[in-house]
């Protein structure tokens, strides 16, 4: 008997945590097996933003049933990973956190698993939150599945209270839970049994993609009917409408590994049959939506449908004067392949050629889903430029041009939210509902234009001292809200190539924030800082002190400089602005202006007025 099951959930709601309580209850280590926490996040960048980025798969048993279990991300960023994983499961627990209640990517989640008719549980979670208020949040579930449009049987979805770092589950708050039985008991109950004969031809969509140096690829997903052994010949049919395919157009091989999963582990097999999700390898053109049949019924599934980019950027080759000095990787040719390679398990990115070789246009679902990609690239020593973000627009049904909206939701203390809905007018937003639930904050959600976004976290960060929330997701296509405001102050370019000077600095940080230290290498027209005025600065950031004939070292020494402002890769793709581009290098983050040397920018400045004026 097997159950299929994904955890879905808005952002840090606990799913991870929760997986590793059900890996633990359900005895998947060993005794006293040293496993650290949230172990199904386990790609290196996961691990240091805390933060599931890939949709993963486990399996636990439990009372002799197999449950599958899909872990997915909760950014609304790597919705995609949660829209194709959708497809291989037959119920989804929906966590909400018992003081947040439901937030934008609850909703998203929510809305995908119940149009795709699956069958929910719903876990309050963090019920051992001193500010939980379950029973609040269960009505605002609720009341959020009625507004989705949720089936009688939906409606009817059991409700548990659970912790998931305690491991702890209860269907009534007034016997608190001692172990997590009662949503393994919901899970078996709840879940429909994978439907699917065992009989019938095999059947099998490709959900998930994953690699091995020593078997190529390896498809992922629940097979749909029948069985599949090693070595049997199956046909791998190529995207496109549901139905019966051609001939002609299908690859046709043995299978020469079967995977089941179990705990952290796969588990070779000799067989599988419907119901059950594994992993298969043997065919050179496994792509994420295609569909294995058996070869004398190639019959293809309905495809996995996501949603379209919002945003895009420019990957550029590095033209810079320091160009290859740190990356491995850096011809056009090597950052057009590994793009290209992106696309076959990023399912939500798109790639697209422009009319110089040296520049590829990428679109992706937001700013984190982009940085990610970008952050994974230079790991691996790619070196490359990224131009500004800019929104996807679109046309509307009279030709009139539309741009992507977002909801953003946003928790302050009160004495805050002054200073945040300044910020927020001039960047077009519209509020939709403002609440009040006590404790000194106050929750609000907008809708705003992705681009009125752009660089507005660090200015949210500032006005409420860190101390407040904020979330957004994309929400519908709107009219275009004409000119934004950009950036409010220039910045500082360096003038000449040359190593930074402690003198120098110690001049310029009066009417500036720097973002490099003494040592650091320049060139001309890098970005090393930001001037607090509007317009920018050529300065000379490697001057020396004049050499007198009493030259005291001491004083130079003495120069006490404020440390750069660290600029990461999510900073600067919020930070530039169109004249400017990011150098990305496997050690650095460099900013710089598109045109390099001083004396061109002055020239293309005037040319602008001048068009300005006529
Ligand atoms: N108080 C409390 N904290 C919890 C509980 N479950 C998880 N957390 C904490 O919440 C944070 C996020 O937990 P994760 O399990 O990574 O959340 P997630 O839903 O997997 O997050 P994403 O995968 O990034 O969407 C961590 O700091 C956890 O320790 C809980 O039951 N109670
Ligand atoms: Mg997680």
């Amino acid at each position: 008997m097997i159950r299929n099951l994904a955890i879905i959930a808005h952002v840090d709601h606990g799913k991870t945590t929760l997986v590793d309580q059900m890996l633990r209850q359900a005895g998947a280590f060993r005794a006293n097996q040293q496993v650290e926490e949230r172990v199904m996040d386990s790609n290196p960048l996961e691990r240091e933003r805390g933060i599931t980025i890939l949709a993963k798969n486990t399996a636990v048993r439990w009372q002799g049933t197999k449950i599958n279990i899909v872990d997915t991300p909760g950014h609304a960023d790597f919705g995609g990973e949660v829209e194709r994983i959708l497809r291989m499961v037959d119920g989804v627990l929906i966590l909400v956190d018992a003081a947040e209640g439901p937030m934008p990517q609850t909703r998203f989640v929510t809305r995908k698993a119940l149009a795709l008719g699956l069958r929910p549980i719903v876990a309050i979670n963090k019920i051992d939150r001193a500010d939980a208020e379950p029973l609040r949040v269960h009505d605002e579930v609720l009341g959020l599945f009625i507004d989705l449009d949720a089936t009688h049987d939906q409606l009817d979805a059991p409700f548990l209270y659970t912790s998931s770092r305690a491991g702890t589950a209860t269907t009534d708050l007034d016997s608190p839970g001692t172990n997590l039985e009662p949503l393994f008991r919901a899970i078996l109950e709840h879940v429909p049994e994978p439907k699917g004969d065992p009989e019938g031809p095999f059947q099998m969509l490709v959900s998930t993609l994953d690699f091995s140096s020593f078997l190529g690829r390896i498809a992922i997903g629940r097979i749909e009917g029948g069985r599949v052994r090693v070595g049997d010949q199956v046909a791998l049919l190529p995207l496109g409408e549901p139905g019966l395919v051609e001939e002609e157009e299908v690859e046709r091989n043995r299978v020469t590994r079967l995977y089941t999963f179990d705990g952290l582990n796969r588990v070779e097999v000799e067989s599988a049959a419907a119901g059950d999700i594994v992993a298969l390898s043997g065919f050179e053109t496994i792509e994420i939506g295609k569909t294995f049949s058996a070869v004398d019924s190639p019959e293809r599934l309905a495809g996995i449908a996501v949603e379209e980019p919002t945003i895009s950027v420019d990957f550029i080759v590095n033209n810079g004067p320091f160009a290859g000095r740190e990356g491995k990787y850096v011809t056009s040719r090597q950052l057009r392949d590994r793009l290209y390679r992106e696309l076959e398990r990023n399912v939500a990115l798109r790639v697209e050629e422009t009319d110089s070789p040296d520049t590829h246009t990428v679109s992706g679902r937001g700013e984190l889903h982009l940085g990610i990609l970008m952050e994974t690239m230079r790991r691996e020593g790619f070196e490359f430029q990224v131009s500004r973000p800019r929104v996807i627009t679109k046309l509307g049904p009279d030709g009139e041009r539309l741009e992507p909206y977002e909801e953003l939701m946003i928790d302050v203390p009160e004495e805050h939210m002054g200073a945040v809905m300044e910020k927020l007018g001039p960047r077009r937003t519209e509020m939709i509902e403002m609440r009040n639930p006590g404790q000194g904050m106050v929750r609000m959600s907008f809708r705003i234009p992705a681009r009125g976004l752009f660089g507005y976290r660090s200015d949210f960060l500032t006005d409420t001292r860190g101390t407040g929330i904020m979330h957004h997701r994309f929400l519908d296509y709107g009219p275009w809200a004409g000119p934004l405001a950009g950036r409010k102050r220039g910045v500082l370019v360096a003038d000449r190539e040359g190593a930074v000077v402690a003198f120098a600095l110690g001049n310029l940080q009066e009417r500036a924030q720097m973002f490099v230290k003494p040592g650091d290498l320049v060139y001309e027209g890098m970005i090393a800082g930001e001037s607090s005025r509007p317009g920018d600065l050529d300065v000379n950031v490697t001057k020396e002190k004049k050499l007198t004939n009493m030259r005291t070292t001491a004083s130079d020494e003495n120069v006490i400089l404020e440390p750069p402002r660290e600029i990461t890769l999510e900073y600067a793709l919020e930070y530039i602005e169109e004249d400017e581009l990011i150098e990305v290098t496997p050690k650095t983050i460099r900013l710089r202006k598109r045109v390099l040397p001083a004396n061109d920018r002055r020239k293309a400045a005037r040319a602008a007025r001048v068009a300005d004026a006529s």
